[in-house]
């Protein structure tokens, strides 16, 4: 089933730390040994022992339109011809920028970068620059990356592997970033009192990921928004997720919530490696060299990743897009309820379009992540495990979101929820 897989994490465990060249990929919350995916197409996943999977990875956030889709490889073949890296201007920059601007309008300039990570450390130095205070306010169970100042208890892998802090972050650095539970306005006005200004900004995922999926409640971004505007602290989405996934315009689309500034990452880039930040012109031209606030990248821009991210684009905006993947979403989350309740298991159901999670829980609700931490990881292992041994690969974590494509058909879904059914038994 998994021989060669197994072969080869013992080759990689030689070669990397924990085998992995990034954490979560470790599968070490799931108590299992990670598959090495050979390849990939649509909404499936082959591994090196011939393995088919239907994928609720998405490479973390990237194939909203399916692995592989022919305009974004066409996009790079063509692309490829001309050059692969020109660390230089050139017209490919100009052409991803405008779509990006066309469907986040909040973007008034912008600057690209090759992670999401990079994407916002550089947007946290340049809030502290432009508001010359040196405290950041993030939510518990959020993830921005793994830079310094985002490593307080975040979300995804450090929430994964139970890590509260990271060693080798200064804790004159940590005590610089404060942290509250997502919608929870009071406790961030709170906050807010007690640092009056200090704070710089609030870095939030405007529909959390990283906690498992998290819905911002009626009015908490708007919240947020009036508390920057009457505290003059900037207001910052981390769309690395989001951006281009519950909507066209993202989050702040979706919920009518103008940030100052946006990170972006992800479905940006098709798959290649990609980030941005931007927002507010008067805050953006900070940025080095038209402003004194340093950031730079040897393949920032770079002429294949802008080339995929056009694409990538433009599969989004096609008729119905996110209407389909809203039905699809609606018919997945009905199908594993009801699985769950023939199954008298107990399960929740948090979704935002075609991000889902489902945690192990007797919870009415899960918020924030205190609540989403109450699940039952045990059983979620189990659960993945099952998942796994019949074909359907989820993110090796409680604390992850589920992605689904517009690659995903009926059929898929309906495997999906059949299997489910069979996992909640299978202890
Ligand atoms: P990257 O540096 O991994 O490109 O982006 C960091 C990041 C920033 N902001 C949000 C909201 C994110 O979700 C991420 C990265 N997401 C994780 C998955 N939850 C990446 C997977 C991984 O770390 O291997």
């Amino acid at each position: 089933m998994f021989s060669k897989s197994s072969k080869l994490f013992d080759q990689s465990k030689q070669l990397f730390p924990g085998g992995v060249n990034s954490p979560v990929r470790a599968f070490k919350a799931v108590n299992c040994d990670p598959v090495f995916i050979e390849s990939a197409q649509g909404a499936y996943l082959h591994d090196v022992d011939n393995n088919e999977y239907i994928d609720y990875v998405g490479s973390w956030g990237p194939m909203i339109a399916g692995h592989t889709h022919p305009a974004i490889v066409q996009a790079l073949y063509e692309a490829m011809q001309k050059g692969l890296s020109f660390g230089a201007c050139h017209a490919g920059e100009i052409k991803l920028a405008q779509e990006v601007m066309k469907l986040m309008p909040s973007f008034e300039t912008i600057r690209f970068v090759n992670s999401g990570t990079e994407a916002c450390m550089s947007v946290i130095r340049l809030a502290r620059a432009y508001t010359e205070r040196p405290k950041i306010l993030k939510f518990a169970g959020c993830y921005h990356g793994h830079a310094d100042s985002f490593l307080v208890q975040g979300g995804s892998g450090i929430a994964t592997l139970g890590l509260p802090d990271s060693p080798g972050v200064l804790p004159e650095l940590a005590s610089q970033t404060l942290t509250a539970e997502f919608n929870d306005l009071k406790g961030v006005a709170d906050i807010f009192e007690q640092h009056k200004n200090q704070i710089a900004a609030i870095i939030v995922e405007p529909v959390v990921g990283n906690a498992g999926c998290l819905l911002p409640q009626k009015n908490f971004l708007a919240g947020l928004r009036q508390i920057c505007n009457e505290t003059h602290s900037l207001l910052i989405f981390d769309e690395v997720m989001t951006g281009f996934r519950v909507a066209k315009g993202g989050a702040q689309a979706l919920f009518n919530v103008k940030p100052d500034l946006t990170t972006l990452g992800k479905i940006l880039g098709g798959g290649l490696p990609i980030g941005a930040y931007g927002g507010r012109a008067d805050i953006m031209k900070m940025i080095a060299p038209s402003g004194p606030v340093y950031q730079a990248g040897t393949l920032s821009g770079n002429p294949l990743g802008m080339a995929s991210g056009y694409a990538s684009l433009q599969l989004i905006q096609a008729q119905g897009f996110y209407e389909k993947l809203e039905q699809a979403g609606q018919f997945l989350e009905e199908g594993l309820k009801e699985a769950a309740y023939k199954a008298r298991t107990h399960i929740l159901v948090n979704r935002c379009g075609s991000m889902i999670s489902m945690f192990f829980s007797n919870l009415p609700q899960i918020n924030n992540y205190k609540e989403a931490k109450t699940s039952d990881t045990r059983q979620f292992a189990n659960f993945f495990q099952n998942m796994l041994a019949d074909g359907i690969y989820l993110p090796p974590s409680q604390f992850e979101t589920w992605f689904f494509s517009s690659a995903h058909t009926e059929k898929d879904l309906n495997k999906t929820i059949k299997v489910a059914y069979q996992s909640f038994f299978r202890r």
